[in-house]
C-alpha cells in the first residue's frame, strides 16, 4: 500500500508524523490514524478510498465539504442546548492545496481531522449510551434539515434502494452455481419470503409519502463519537455516504446496529436478538432532536425501516458471499455468509417483536 508515512506527510497540518497505524474496522476503505509530535492537535485520520465502490471519490469529498460547511454555519446561528458540544470533522488539504492525493500506484488518499478526547464503541454499552447514539443521529439530521438535498451528489447509485439489491441478487443467482448448505438454504429461503415486502420504502417514496433529505448513510454505533470525559455524543464521523436519501435508511441502520448487543461480527449468529429497551432509548434520544421535522408518514414507516435495513444488509452480505466477496472486505471466504446470518437472525427477532416495537414508537412519539 505504499509508504504510509509518505502519504501522511502529504496531509500533516503541522509538526512531524511519528506514527501511522490501522484504525477502526471499516468494511470498504482503509483507515489509518496518524500521530504528530506536536502539542496541540496530535492526530488525524488518513484514508485510502476504495474507488471500486466510490467511483467518483472527488464527489465524496465535495459532499463532505458542502455538508460540514452547512453544519458549521448553522451551529453559529442556532446555539446548542446548555452543556452540549458538537464537533464537525474537517477535510485536510494536501501540500499542493487539493483535498486529496494520488500516490504512485494511483491510490486515492484523503485526510480528515480527528475528534480529540473521544472514542467510539462497536456495540452499545448501556441505556445512556443508546440514548446518546440516538441523539447524535437526531442532531445530525436536524443540522442538515435545511440543506436542499439536491446540493449533494449521488455518490453511490442505488445505495439503500432495496429493490436494486434484490435485482442484483437475482442476477448473481442466475450467474453463479450456489453451493448448497443448511446456512445457504436458510438465506435463500429467508430472502424469497420477503421479496415483495422489501419494496416498502421505495414504494412509499414513489407515492410521495416519503421524501428525500440529506442523510448520513452509515450511522452505525461505531461512527458515533462519545466524549471520553462526559459520556455524551459529540460527533458523528464517516461522512462518505452523506447524500440525498430517506432518513428512514439512517433510522433503520442506527437501530439494526445499536439494538444488536452481540454486534454485527459475532460468530454466534443463532443467539442474535433485537433489544427493545435499547430501541426505545435510541429512538427517544433521536426524537428529542428530530421530532420537529418528522411528519406523520415518517412515523408510520419507522418500524418498516428497522426491519428493512437489517434485512437489506443481510441481503447485501449474502449476495457478496455468492459473488465471491467483491465488495466488503473479508477475513475468510465464509465471512460475508456469517455476517448475513447475523442480520437475518436480527430481522427475524425484529419481526417477532413487531407489536412491542410499534407500541414503543407510538408511546414516545
Ligand atoms: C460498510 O465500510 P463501513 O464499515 O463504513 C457499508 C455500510 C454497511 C457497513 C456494515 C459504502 O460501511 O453500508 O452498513 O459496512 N458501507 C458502504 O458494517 O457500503
Ligand atoms: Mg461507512
Amino acid at each position: 500500500m505504499g509508504n504510509l508515512f509518505a502519504v501522511a506527510e502529504q496531509f500533516k497540518p503541522q509538526g512531524r508524523v511519528i506514527d501511522v497505524r490501522e484504525f477502526g474496522n471499516g468494511n470498504i476503505n482503509n483507515t489509518f490514524l496518524a500521530t504528530l509530535d506536536t502539542k496541540g492537535e496530535k492526530h488525524f485520520i488518513l484514508q485510502r478510498i476504495n474507488t471500486r465502490v466510490f467511483r467518483r471519490p472527488e464527489l465524496v469529498i465535495s459532499n463532505m465539504r458542502i455538508s460540514t460547511e452547512h453544519i458549521r454555519q448553522r451551529l453559529q446561528r442556532v446555539p446548542l442546548s446548555a452543556g452540549r458540544r458538537w464537533e464537525v470533522p474537517g477535510v485536510l488539504l494536501a501540500q499542493d492545496g487539493r483535498d486529496f492525493w494520488l500516490d504512485s500506484d494511483g491510490s486515492f488518499w484523503r485526510a480528515i481531522s480527528f475528534i480529540e478526547g473521544s472514542q467510539s464503541f462497536d456495540t452499545i454499552k448501556d441505556i445512556d449510551h443508546a440514548s446518546e447514539v440516538g441523539y447524535a443521529l437526531g442532531m445530525f439530521h436536524t443540522l442538515l434539515s435545511d440543506l436542499p438535498p439536491d446540493r449533494l451528489s449521488d455518490t453511490l447509485k442505488g445505495f439503500h434502494i432495496t429493490p436494486l439489491y434484490l435485482q442484483h441478487y437475482e442476477d448473481v443467482l442466475a450467474k453463479y452455481n450456489v453451493g448448497k448448505s443448511p446456512e445457504v438454504n436458510y438465506c435463500l429461503q429467508f430472502i424469497g419470503e420477503r421479496n415483495a415486502w422489501a419494496h416498502v420504502l421505495e414504494n412509499a417514496r414513489a407515492q410521495g409519502r416519503l421524501r428525500l433529505r440529506p442523510i448520513h448513510g452509515d450511522p452505525k454505533v461505531n461512527n458515533i463519537m462519545i466524549d471520553t470525559a462526559t459520556g455524551q455524543a459529540i460527533s458523528i464521523v464517516d461522512l462518505d455516504t452523506v447524500k440525498p436519501g430517506l432518513v428512514h435508511y439512517d433510522i433503520g441502520d442506527c437501530l439494526r446496529s445499536g439494538c444488536n448487543p452481540l454486534g454485527e461480527e459475532t460468530e454466534q449468529w443463532e443467539k442474535v436478538q433485537f433489544d427493545p429497551d435499547l430501541c426505545k432509548a435510541i429512538l427517544q434520544g433521536y426524537l428529542s432532536m428530530a421530532r420537529e421535522f418528522l411528519t406523520g408518514n415518517d412515523f408510520f414507516y419507522i418500524y418498516d425501516s428497522i426491519r428493512l435495513i437489517a434485512f437489506e444488509l443481510g441481503l447485501r452480505f449474502f449476495t457478496d458471499y455468492l459473488e465471491g466477496n467483491v465488495y466488503f472486505k473479508v477475513r475468510h471466504p465464509e465471512h460475508n455468509l456469517a455476517r448475513a446470518l447475523v442480520q437475518f437472525k436480527l430481522t427475524q427477532s425484529i419481526e417477532s417483536q413487531e407489536t412491542a416495537i410499534c407500541n414503543i414508537i407510538r408511546e414516545i412519539r
